[in-house]
Order: C-alpha cells, then structure tokens, then sequence
C-alpha cells in the first residue's frame, strides 16, 4: 500500500511538475541542482522567550506565553521556530549562560510546560530548533563547580585553568596568562584564588570556556544534544560555535589583531574536526537543521563549514551584513548600499550548490531592524522601509530568519540613562569606558541607545493595553515596553489591511509559493546603482512552468524613475508595498520612497 501510494505521489509529481513532493531526507529531490530540504524551504522566526509573552505576570516571558502565541505564528506563515537558550540559569548573560542543560529555566516554566509547547508546535506543523550554547556553561554548572575546587579535580581539565604570569609591580597578584581580550570588556582571564590560578572566559567572568580538547566534553555536550533531539527538537542554532577549538599553547594574539578577536578565536586547529565527530555521533542520526553563529568567520575563508559533503553544519550566521552600519565601539558606520549588494552578490558567487546560507539583518544582539537598516524618520518611511526589508530577506537566495518585532516594525526604544539597560554588555562597557573617563556618559549613552543590544529585547507589542498585552497590567516587565506600542502592536496591526504584519505574511506566502525564491539563481541587476537593489530569481525548471522573478527596492526616501537594465521588462506585478501600485509590463518604474516590489516576468 506504502508503495503504492508513494508510487502515485511520484507520477503526480512529474506531471505537475512539483518534484518537491516530500520532505523526509530519504526521499530528497533535486531542484535546480540543489538537493531539496525542509531547512532550506523553512522560514525561520527567533523567539527570545524572555520578552515574547508573558503567561503568569511575574514580568518574565515564559514557554507557556510561547504556546499562547503559537496560532499567530501559524497564521503569519513561519515554518521553524528557534527559541533564544530556555535551560536553567542564573542569567548572567540572559541564559546564554547555562547552569543544567537538561533542566527549563524556572522563570520560563518547567520540562512539562516545554514537552507541551513542543506538541503544540507539531500539533500546527512546525518546528522547533534551540540554542545550543556550549563554548561555555555558567560557572555555576557542576562541571565548573568541581573543576575550580582543586587542581587535580576530575573535572579540572573541562575548563581552561593557567598560571598567571609575574607581576614585578604587585608579585601578590600575577598577570593574565595571555593577551585574550573578553567581549564583554576587560581579561577574558579570571583570577580564582581557590587554586591561585586563571581561568578562560570569552565572554562574561560567569561564562567559563568548556575545554573541547577533552575528550569528556565532547562526549558529554553529544549526550546532551540527544536527550534534547530524542525530545523531538528538529535541531539547533549553536552559539559562537566556531570558537570551540583552541589554538594550541593559547598564545597571545598579534597586536593588529586585537581589535577584532574573534577572528582569532573563530580559527582554531580543530574546529572542523570536533564538528564533523558531532555530526558523526549525533546529527547524522536526525532529520535536523543546524545553524551555527559564525562568529569570526567569513565564507571567503571558510565556506567549509556549510558544505554538504563535509558534514559540519547546515547554515551558518555570518556577520558581513548585519554588522556593515557599525564599526569600533556601537560606532555609526557610513554604509553605501552596493556594499550590501556586494555582500549577497559575494556570497551567491562564493557558494556552491553543496552550501547553503542563511539571510538575516537582525537577532537579540542587534538593534531593531528597522532602526538599523530602514527609515525611522516618519510612521510612513517606518512602514514602508520595514516591508522592503523584509521583502528582501524572504527573496533573496538562504533561509531567511525574522526576529520576533520585525514583522510588525518594532523600532528601537529610547534609551536615556544607564539604569534604562539590563544588558551585561553594556554595563562592562559603561565601566571600562566611561569610568576611566576614555568616553563621556553621553557619548557612551547615545552609542548605546543606537547599537545596545536590549533594543531588540524590549518585550514584543501585542496591543495597546499597559504593558502592551505582554504580561498583565499590574506586573512590571523585566524591561521597559517601548512607549511606541500604543500604535505599533500586533492586535491595530492585525485590523489594518496595510500593515507590516500583513505585508509580511504576504511574503511569506509567496516565499512559500515560488521555489524560484528558494532554489533559484540570484542574478544582481545593478550592483553599482547607488539607491535600487534590483535582482532576478529564476529556476528553469519545471521546463513547462519556469519561475522567473524580478526584485525591485528602492533603498531611499526619495522617489526615482528607474529604467531597468538591458531593456529588460518587469513583467506581472505579484507583490508591493506601496498600495495602489499597478505599474507593470513596462521597462521604467516610477519608484516611491522606499517602495519594494516583486514581478514575475
Ligand atoms: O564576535 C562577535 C561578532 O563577530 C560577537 O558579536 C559575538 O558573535 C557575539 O557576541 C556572540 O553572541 C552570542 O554569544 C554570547 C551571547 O551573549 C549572545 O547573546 C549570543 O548571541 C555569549 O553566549
Ligand atoms: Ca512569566
């Protein structure tokens, strides 16, 4: 009967055309040369469950406000939900600090309350992915916790303990064993007086790097991915994944490059090979997607790490994008737009059909979306900009991945004081900086409010009850609502037809409809045009049915006749963000500000 059917399912396939027909690995297709996958037709939406919903008014988002909220999802079109680290905590880093991987933070509920969010997410044909955080735990992780107790501790050798150099100042306290710079300021070096040694943190002195040479963590991280995989999890996005390998004798890094360490952190001897063994013991025994932050990584250097036939990771998060508006400390960045076009136009050139991308311009470390890329400078432009954004990432070729806020154009929030952040990152910078007097308090407070990280934490707008339908009325959320969510909230969204919310399950949709936009060639039209992204997507096949679109943004507040090159025609007009838009079949467009739109041609 199995046989049968699938037999059916085959022939109907070949006479419509659609060789997409199944998405289990076993029974993969090819499209346009590319071996066709769940993950690569998905369209992925972050959830940092902190600030998503809250269910029990206690401030603090929760699983259980996640499960609440899951029929919006459905109805805005995501197929993969990743959820920002829900395992115990002391949140030091906001759970990027893990104190028991097998345990659900008690703020965000218990293991019950996750198997049920799991169910109601397959229940709805989704997914789940977690975060896997593993170059580090929390110090207060047993593992941790024993290997600091002594030197000879059976644990010892899961973290990075050294001696300090001579200190010819103050002998009573010797120097950092080496020159490593940790992200959130200062030594990534933290004297521990129980042993008298350091230890290796990158990131916060709460974050101890686990030792992936020992053979123990490796074993022990593998056991952890499966209970959470056995658990039914379709897979996982894994924290600054490439700084798992360490170079060897940890030696200082060179002085040109301590500006930007995690280039140096990203390039340790091992690090594909510790990734192919995980793969080997684990992901190869699941239909998952895995999604690593590439930290420190560019695909010139190593597009590697996404190759098929080298078994590491699916996709990775590279920075090239995300990061073009800054540059030094939340510094502004006079970014031109054929350098993002560049950036695409690159990795299009760089990948091959064994690789895959991912394509985003936000996450809970950057600021709004919107605030970063778009046009805040009027509710119109806001709109407007929000939906060519995301007319872009949900067109242009990799997964495309929406943060939670982005689909209804949540800006960044009007920081004014230090005690308006909660965010670790910016705490440690205010001390280095602006204590020592290097920075003034509003130079530091405006850099800040542009580029800090709890821009795109401030809880998501529902509605415009107080507290925006976050959490109750009563309850004071662990960080300020934006004072903007009176007009941008889900539910006014929800009732007006031109909203973002609206245009962007629109995109969805066509994003799901035309596998042009998945597995299609990217062609840049106009690379060098300083104010419109023009780009096609096409697949030849289906031979009968060719897909064959046409991207048209205009990236500016100004408006523009644009004449597209080669004599080329836009064809049916399928998708705009300006309403009342009709102009088709013609070779010049007479583009609004910030207009967006997509044709078949
Ligand atoms: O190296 C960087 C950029 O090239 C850093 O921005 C780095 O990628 C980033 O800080 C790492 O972020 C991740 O790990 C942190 C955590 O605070 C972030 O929230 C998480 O996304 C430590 O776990
Ligand atoms: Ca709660």
């Amino acid at each position: 009967m199995k046989k049968i059917v699938f037999t059916l399912v085959a022939a109907l396939s070949m006479l419509f055309g659609n060789p997409a027909c199944s998405q289990s690995p076993a029974q993969t297709t090819t499209i346009n040369g590319y071996q066709s996958t769940w993950w690569k037709e998905a369209v992925v939406y972050q959830i940092y469950p902190r600030s998503f919903k809250d269910s029990n008014g206690d401030g603090v988002g929760d699983l259980n406000g996640i499960t609440e909220k899951l029929d919006y999802l459905k109805k805005l079109g995501v197929d993969v939900i990743w959820i920002s680290p829900h395992y115990d905590s002391p949140n030091a880093d906001n759970g990027y600090d893990i104190r028991d991987y097998r345990k659900v933070m008690s703020e965000f509920g218990t293991m019950a309350d996750f198997d049920r969010m799991l169910a109601a997410i397959k229940a709805r044909h989704m997914r789940l992915i977690v975060d896997l955080v593993v170059n580090h735990s929390s110090d207060e992780h047993h593992w941790f916790a024993e290997s600091r107790k002594s030197r000879d501790n059976p644990y010892r050798d899961y973290c990075f303990w050294r001696d300090g150099r001579p200190n010819p100042a103050d002998p009573a306290h010797p120097l950092p064993p080496n020159n490593y710079p940790s992200f959130f300021s200062g030594s990534a070096w933290q004297w521990d007086e129980t042993t008298h040694q350091f230890y290796l943190h990158l990131f916060a002195v709460k974050q101890p790097d686990l030792n992936w040479d020992n053979p123990k963590v490796r074993q022990d991280v593998f056991a952890l991915m499966k209970f959470w995989l056995d658990k039914g999890v379709d897979g996982f996005r894994m924290d600054v994944i490439p700084f798992i390998s360490k170079r060897p004798g940890l030696p200082d890094i060179p002085a040109d490059q301590l500006a930007h360490p995690d280039h140096f952190y990203s390039g340790g001897p091992h690090r594909d090979q510790y990734l192919q063994e995980m793969n080997r013991e684990v992901l190869s025994h699941y239909d998952d997607m895995t999604v690593g932050e590439a930290a420190g990584i560019s695909l010139d250097e190593d597009p590697q790490l996404v190759r098929a036939t080298r078994h590491e990771l699916n996709m990775i998060f590279t920075f090239d994008a995300v990061e073009l508006t800054r540059e030094g400390f939340y510094g502004l960045r006079d970014w031109k737009l054929p350098e993002l076009k560049a950036i695409y136009d690159n990795h299009w050139k760089i990948l091959t059909k064994e690789d895959w991308d991912t394509v985003f311009l936000s996450n809970h470390d950057n600021p709004r979306i919107d605030s970063n890329f778009g046009d805040t400078s009027s509710d119109e432009n806001r709109v407007r900009s929000a939906k060519l954004i995301e007319t872009m990432i949900l067109t242009l070729r990799g997964t495309p991945f929406i943060y939670e806020g982005d689909e209804l154009a949540m800006t960044n929030y009007p920081f004014k004081t230090l005690d308006d952040f909660n965010d670790i990152e910016v705490k440690n910078a205010w001390k280095e900086r602006v204590v020592t007097g290097q920075m003034t308090p509003e130079e530091f407070l405006a850099r800040a409010a542009r580029f800090g990280r709890d821009n795109s934490r401030t809880p998501m707008q529902w509605n415009n009850s107080p507290n925006a339908g976050f959490t109750t009325p009563e309850a004071r959320p662990w960080l300020a609502v934006n004072p903007n969510y009176t007009t941008i909230n889900a539910e006014a969204e929800e009732q007006d037809q031109n909203s973002v919310l609206q245009y962007v399950r629109d995109a969805i949709a066509l994003h799901h409809r035309y596998k042009a936009l998945t597995y299609g060639d990217y062609q840049d039209l106009d690379p060098l045009h300083p104010q419109v992204y023009d780009y096609t997507r096409t697949l030849a096949e289906p031979r009968q049915n060719p897909e064959r679109l046409l991207v048209i943004l205009n990236w500016n507040a100004k408006p523009i006749a644009y004449t597209l090159p080669g004599g080329m025609k836009a064809g049916k007009l399928l998708l705009a963000n300006v309403s009342g838009t009709t102009e088709a079949d013609t070779g010049t467009l007479r583009l609004g500000a910030w207009e967006a739109r997509i044709y078949s041609f």
